[in-house]
């Protein structure tokens, strides 16, 4: 995409995300309008006044396309239509009306790395070896001297995302199916040209529609290595290790190349593309995201949200050490400062919740979540708010696995169970990091499903929905919901926020998160305390007479000649000119 570069000192050159901020919805977990106990379309709609209040310019909409839901809509049987548990495609045309008539954008998940396994091409595929939609998929037979269905007998040894094989033996042909995610999601051929027309074409559709733009769920893992060779290592289940094989291979350059010219040619800058790419590295984000290239606006790597994730993988996490994490975060922002564009996140549906995580959401719940959202929200970047995460929202107490519903979760809870793992332990990691934590309701108000649902909500709601809740944050100036509001707000009206160069300051500092933005000669400076005890930070002296622009504590800050003194989580925002 030929878009300008944002050039630091042309602010009007840049593109139109790189001022905004972009919320994510999970539809089955936001706004329930008919008692089912499921989010819909008809639900948000009716709650859009929280997110035009809260300042955002762009909805991200987690897949609300027909799917029989074996993993929360990533599983799609039917790219143009709604699954009937969240409205019709009035309903959709109605809410993005009102999106737009508010203001703004609404960005569409892309899934097409892989399908439902109840997607009529794959069901044509299945059905015969000479079918025409047979190559749409990744098709193997046994292998030599193996008898189909039995262990070793899989094409390749990898071990699939959600635990166990990543191919399935289908009876009908006696052949295996490719699937790197869960059995009910066969993975797609994007070598054969048919495939990949068939996706432009779909997404042509939903742009004539009024899209704004797509999150491309797993983009990088399009493109695998037609010879499949096996996995060289183990990876978690001791199974092969065949990410190697099927990640940010350089076809995936060329797909997107081609996706963007059929696609978007022509209609350069309206839209807002950001690629999911688990694995990806800086150099290779650099080169997803250079306008020059004509790819991507931006990808969402992984590299801060597995800091924590122990030996034993994401269920056995580790403490999150403070400069693990400046280091990362501050290499990506050097790393596509001249070119390329980042986004920021600590929140998605997959991921715990960050109060929790890498905050206190016990004594510090309001300052570390303040704290945190400040750090991140002041870089350069577009930063992305996650559901919930604008009023706090913690991690759940889930009692046992039996109020777990994530695929993830639970095909490692039984797997890792099965090969001798203590239940308990099984359940500390999955307590810490499973997705359900992501997932549970909305909490509105302090009614008893925290205004979400008049029905039995589908996964239970956080039982702390009677003191945390939008209802109750409204109207306190010092809400985390309205700390995200004037974060939201430095982004729109500051220049320096969204287009200022970044330093990092006091890499070394185990507890404090200090960086500088420059833009000509406007200065901004953010200073967290990250953790629970008092801190000092040194500074230039010329802060000590600064405004500050936004603070996280009431209290009149602690700043004096070359130095301030931060009290447990306090995040302070300062501006200068020079
Ligand atoms: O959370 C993860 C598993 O540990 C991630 O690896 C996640 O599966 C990965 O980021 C891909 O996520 C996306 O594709 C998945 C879907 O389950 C996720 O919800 C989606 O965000 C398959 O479509």
């Amino acid at each position: 995409m030929a878009l300008d570069r944002p050039a630091a000192t042309t602010p009007t050159a840049a593109p139109w995300w790189t001022s905004a901020v972009v919320y994510q919805v999970y539809p089955r977990s936001f706004a329930d309008s008919d008692g089912d106990g499921v989010g819909d379309l008809a639900g948000l709609a009716s709650r859009l006044e929280h997110l035009q209040r809260l300042g955002v310019d762009v909805i991200w909409l987690s897949p609300v396309y027909a799917s029989p839901q074996a993993d929360n809509g990533y599983d799609i049987s039917d790219y143009q239509a709604i699954d009937p548990s969240f409205g019709t495609l009035e309903d959709f045309d109605a809410l993005l009306a009102q999106v737009h008539a508010r203001g703004m954008k609404l960005v569409m998940d892309l899934v097409v790395n892989h399908t439902s396994d109840e997607h009529p091409w794959f069901v044509e595929s299945r059905s015969s070896t000479d079918n025409p939609k047979r190559d749409w998929y990744w098709w193997r037979p046994p292998r030599a001297g193996f008898e189909a269905g039995l262990p070793g007998a899989e094409p390749t040894n990898w071990g699939s995302f959600f635990s166990g094989p990543s191919w399935t033996l289908d009876e009908t042909t006696g052949e295996y199916y490719l699937h790197l995610f869960d059995r009910k999601q066969p993975d797609l051929n994007w070598e054969n040209p048919q495939v990949r027309q068939a996706v432009h074409a779909m997404m042509r559709w939903w742009l004539d529609r009024g899209v704004d733009g797509f999150r491309m769920d797993v983009i990088n893992l399009i493109s695998k290595d037609p010879d499949l060779p096996d996995g060289s290592t183990t990876g978690v289940g001791g199974l092969g290790d065949g990410f190697p094989h099927v990640a940010t291979r350089p076809g995936v350059h060329d797909f997107l190349r081609e996706m963007n010219r059929e696609v978007f040619g022509g209609r350069v800058g309206e839209f807002l593309t950001v690629g999911e790419m688990p694995g990806v590295t800086w150099e290779q984000a650099r080169l997803f995201t250079d306008p020059a290239r004509g790819e991507l606006d931006m990808v969402f790597q992984f590299e801060h949200v597995s800091l924590d994730h122990g030996p034993g993988g994401k269920f056995d996490p580790k403490p999150l050490d403070l400069r693990d994490l400046k280091a990362s975060l501050g290499r990506w922002q050097t790393a596509l400062a001249e070119v390329g564009w980042n986004s920021l996140y600590w929140n998605n549906h997959d991921q715990p919740r960050v109060v929790s995580r890498f905050g206190d959401d016990g004594e510090h719940w309001r300052n570390s979540a303040t704290a945190l959202a400040t750090v991140l929200h002041l870089h350069r970047g577009t930063p992305y708010v996650y559901q919930g995460e604008e009023l706090g929202m913690t991690n759940a107490p889930f009692a046992g696995v039996h109020e777990m519903r994530d695929v993830e979760s639970l095909n490692h809870y039984r797997q890792a169970v099965a090969a001798g793992a203590h239940p308990e332990s099984v359940l500390r990691g999955l307590r810490a990091m499973g997705r359900d934590n992501a997932r549970t309701p909305v909490q509105w108000d302090a009614t008893p499903h925290a205004g979400f649902t008049t029905g039995e909500p589908w996964l239970a709601v956080n039982p702390n929905h009677t003191w945390l809740n939008a209802e109750a944050q409204y109207d306190d100036p010092h809400s985390v919901f309205n700390h995200y509001r004037a974060l939201i707000g430095l982004r729109h009206d500051l220049p320096v926020v969204a287009l200022g160069d970044f330093r990092m300051l006091l890499p070394d500092h185990p507890h404090v998160y200090a960086y500088e933005r420059t833009l000509d000669d406007t200065r901004l400076l953010v200073v967290a305390n990250l953790g629970g005890t008092p801190q000092t930070a040194e500074l230039d002296r010329e802060w000590t007479a600064a405004d500050i622009v936004l603070t996280n504590n009431p209290e009149q800050a602690l700043l004096s000649p070359g130095r301030v003194d931060l009290r447990p989580w306090e995040a302070l925002v300062l501006t200068r000119t020079t």
